[in-house]
């Protein structure tokens, strides 16, 4: 039997969450911004993405709203890839998408070896509504954390909350420990890196 995290229940079904309508992003003019806390920021083009070497998990997928798909195949590149280029200073980053929406993540889960780019789904091109042409996949984390339409990775100093972070979701989000909202804690210390942000 296939272990799943507490309190999910497995589909078949592939649900579409997002916060808005499916933003039209343009393989020609596409810029990928890694940026911030970093010896160096790059913007990846189209053509430069498509020329890193892609990497193929299977993985399961952990909705905090309660569904888990599960052994689905992405293929795409290694987020740590991307990072090692710009050198970061932080520990934190911020996933910024086309629709407006980011999430934060510390940089370790970043760098772990199944965090991807990810460009293609169960072997085909990933669709526009579940963040073509390309998302973030963080496997080890719940969904709301694989930012789609990715256009921007900023390396972070301070762990700043993202879009469901701040309407609290929690920092972290780990579906094993049942890590979906945040507790008192650490809103109030949201509260308090944003006061410092101003
Ligand atoms: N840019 C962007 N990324 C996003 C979201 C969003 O609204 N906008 N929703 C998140 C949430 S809450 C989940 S559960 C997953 C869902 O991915 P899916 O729509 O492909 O199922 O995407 C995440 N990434
Ligand atoms: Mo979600």
């Amino acid at each position: 039997m296939q272990e799943i995290p507490p309190n999910q229940v497995v589909t078949d079904k592939f649900p579409v969450m997002s916060i808005g309508d499916t933003p039209h992003v343009d393989k020609e003019n596409f810029s990928l911004r890694v940026f911030g806390e970093v010896d160096n920021e790059i913007s990846i083009s189209w053509k430069d993405l498509t020329s890193y070497p892609m990497i193929s998990i299977t993985t399961d997928f952990h909705c905090v709203t309660g569904w888990s798909r599960i052994n689905d195949t992405w293929e795409g590149i290694r987020l740590s890839l991307v990072l090692d280029k710009v050198k970061p200073k932080g520990h934190f980053v911020m996933l910024h998408s086309a629709d407006g929406y980011s999430t934060n993540i510390p940089i370790e889960y970043a760098m772990m070896e199944r965090s991807i780019l990810a460009l293609k789904f169960n072997g085909n091109p990933l669709r526009p509504e579940h963040g073509g042409p390309v998302r973030a996949l963080i496997p080890y984390l719940y969904g709301w954390k694989s930012a789609k339409w990715i256009v921007g990775i900023e390396v972070m100093r301070d762990n700043i909350p993202g879009f469901w972070e701040r309407r609290g979701y929690h920092m972290l989000g780990d579906p094993w420990k049942e890590q979906r909202y945040a507790e008192k804690y650490d809103l109030l210390s949201i509260i308090n890196i944003r006061k410092r942000r101003k």
